[in-house]
């Protein structure tokens, strides 16, 4: 054979498995070896697959592009936006709706940061989701020698959500996925970062080695049981209240434990007030409903059970004039119950009288059954005085706003405009409500009644605008159903572009814009008479609907309550992509809807 070296030739190749198979074959090896060979990109598909993870949002390019690629071609749903904020949003509300970590997909820096703000803004929500950005050569990152878009993304992404992980060897992805799903769900749900760097993907390993690397995630979000004499205390307060309060958070949403909310409230008897995204957790429309009673119900209670809730901004603290405190700083005297996952919540802005720490189905079911074995029957309904003043009040204010919807203004007002959302929504609870703005967010939230749970989703603990399409295509996918958007006509433009994406997967969404010509409203003037708008006008009268009928969905101009209508239903029937350019009256809104109080220098109306 003199010198010459036997030449191997070696053939790889995907198997439908999508392992690539290695046939050796050389002059000294007689007979044909097979071995299964997998990577980076497959374990990373066979890791989330093997979670029960099924659905990706993100937007392609180097270098995870062909990841999305090959994890279609293995059956996940990829879907593909047009700016990644929108598929971290879709990402963080299918997290939300689901309690499955929402998987959201970018490329290395620029990719990585425009995904970055829905990650935060999850984590402030407490939403499970996770961000899988692929990054730069980490050699070259950390001798900071100028890579294809290099960046240290684990070092930025670490202090803005709640737990950040590399991998660096293919034999740690499923450990890496593992983690990454334990801290995205267990305890507080929040966002995790994941960071796949490019040389990952392409790594090999032997396939059944492989296979046994993955871990398949036991109880990721543990029941946590709140201890006897935690529960006694609250039990305790209960007993001893005269007016006592229930205030349903996101959270309690978040739980899926509506029947044990809702035995508690009826057993109780106790009146409840649902937090924005915790509407129709129990009907709107329930006679124990405070919410059209919210200014008397606060500062009136004695005692507060918060379920799922925190005592933040939107709760003003729980001190001060809407707690019937003297001044803003001011205590009003309530005593608080809180029911949360998160050991560290109480005490984080007043007094936790009796806090009960635990998942809200353990903490609901445990005060149920101490209920039923202290006082059985006999359990003492709050007294009249109390409940029939929330009745009288709530009355009040019912047949006000009614004579208030009523009306029917040229052009139309936020009122006229949300009389007719309200219907479309009676006539289909199932239709998950998506709303942002400023008035069009204020309006729609205290307008439109929400009779089911996780039916609502809006700007959230942030109040953050551009929620709005992301949240409306994970909301079709996730759950199947009609999705309504309403929105401002600026949060809209956060988002707007989307309506490409709502297009090409034929998702059956209704947007409403409330088109009012600006920022809260349309009217501003430049005071110095220059050429330049005003920062809050937009151009006026624009026609949101010519950017959906570009792309081949439906656009209808409506001017008249009768139109809108119209067009929602057509909507709803058709199950189309659908926008509806529906014209405010430009001098309609107040600066900042109804947080005009957090702005000093506001204009007042
Ligand atoms: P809202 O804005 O509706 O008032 P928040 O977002 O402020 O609601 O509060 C939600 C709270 O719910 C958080 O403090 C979070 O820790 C808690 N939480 C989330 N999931 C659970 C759960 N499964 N069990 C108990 N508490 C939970
Ligand atoms: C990411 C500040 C709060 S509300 C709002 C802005 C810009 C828009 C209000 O106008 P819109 O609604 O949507 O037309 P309406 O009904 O009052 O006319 N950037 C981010 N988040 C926030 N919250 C802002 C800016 C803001």
């Amino acid at each position: 054979m003199g010198s010459v070296e036997p030449q191997a030739s070696v053939e790889a190749k995907l198997n439908s498995g999508g392992q690539i198979v290695v046939n050796a074959d050389s002059q000294e090896v007689r007979h044909e070896v097979s071995r299964e060979v997998t990577d980076g990109f497959h374990l990373v598909i066979d890791a989330l697959k093997l979670n029960g993870i099924d659905t990706i949002f993100g937007l392609p390019g180097i270098p995870i592009t062909d990841f999305a690629r090959k994890a279609q071609a293995e059956g996940m749903r990829v879907i593909s936006f047009r700016h990644e904020q929108n598929a971290g949003n879709a990402a963080a509300v299918a997290g939300f709706l689901t309690q499955k970590p929402g998987i959201c997909l970018t490329v290395s820096a620029p990719g990585f940061l425009n995904g970055l703000t829905a990650l935060t803004n999850a984590t402030t929500n407490c939403f499970p989701m996770i961000l899988i950005s692929g990054s730069s050569e980490r050699e070259i990152v950390d001798l900071q020698q100028g890579d294809y878009e290099e960046m240290d993304q684990l070092a930025i992404a670490k202090p803005l959500c709640k737990a950040a992980f590399r991998v660096l060897h293919a034999e740690d992805i499923g450990v890496g996925i593992a983690r990454a799903i334990r801290a995205a769900l267990s305890g507080r749900p929040g966002g995790v970062y994941l960071d796949l760097p490019a040389k990952l993907f392409a790594q090999t390993m032997d396939a059944e080695t492989g296979r046994k690397s993955l871990i398949k995630v036991v109880d990721p979000a543990p029941q946590q049981i709140p201890g006897a004499d935690a529960v006694m205390r609250a039990v305790d307060l209960l007993k001893g209240a005269k007016r006592p309060l229930i205030v349903l958070g996101k959270g309690a949403a978040y739980a899926q434990a509506d029947a044990g909310i809702r035995a508690l409230i009826e057993k109780t008897g106790i009146p409840y007030l649902p937090m924005s995204m915790a509407k129709g957790l129990l009907p709107d429309t329930h006679e124990l409903c405070a919410s059209a009673a919210r200014s008397f119900v606060l500062p009136g209670a004695d005692v507060v059970m918060l379920i799922g809730a925190r005592l933040n901004w939107l709760l003003s603290h729980g001190k001060g004039k809407t707690w019937g405190g003297k001044t803003h700083k001011d205590w009003g005297g309530q005593k608080f119950i809180q029911i949360d996952i998160s050991p560290q919540e109480a005490d984080s802005n007043v007094r936790i009288d009796a806090p009960l720490v635990g998942d809200i189905g353990s903490c609901v079911s445990a005060l149920l059954a101490a209920i039923e074995s202290t006082a059985g029957s006999n359990w003492a309904k709050p007294p009249a005085e109390w409940t029939g003043a929330i009745a009288e009040r709530k009355n009040k204010n019912v047949a006000k706003m009614a004579e208030t919807l009523a009306r029917n203004p040229v052009p139309m007002n936020f009122h006229s405009a949300l009389a007719v959302v309200r219907d479309i929504i009676k006539a289909n609870p199932d239709a998950i409500l998506v709303n942002e703005g400023a008035n069009a967010l204020d309006f729609t939230r205290s307008i439109v009644d929400m009779v089911k749970p996780r039916k609502r989703l809006d700007v959230g603990t942030w109040g953050i605008m551009g929620i709005g399409m992301g949240f409306s295509v994970a909301a079709a996918i996730v759950s199947g159903e009609p999705v309504i958007a309403i929105e401002g006509d600026s949060a809209f433009g956060f988002s707007g572009m989307e309506v490409e994406t709502l297009c090409r997967y034929n998702l059956p969404v209704c947007v409403v814009v409330l088109n009012n010509n600006g920022v809260y409203g349309g009217t501003d003037v430049n005071p110095t008479g220059g050429p330049d708008a005003a920062p809050t006008v937009f151009v006026k009268g624009a026609r949101y609907d010519k950017m959906m009928e570009a792309f081949g969905g439906v656009g209808v101009h409506a001017t008249t309550p009768a139109e809108l209508r119209k067009a929602m239903e057509e909507a709803l029937r058709s199950k189309k992509p659908t926008l509806i350019n529906a014209v405010i009256d430009e001098t309609a809104g107040t600066e900042s809807g109804r947080i005009t109080s957090l702005n000093p220098s506001a204009k007042k109306k």
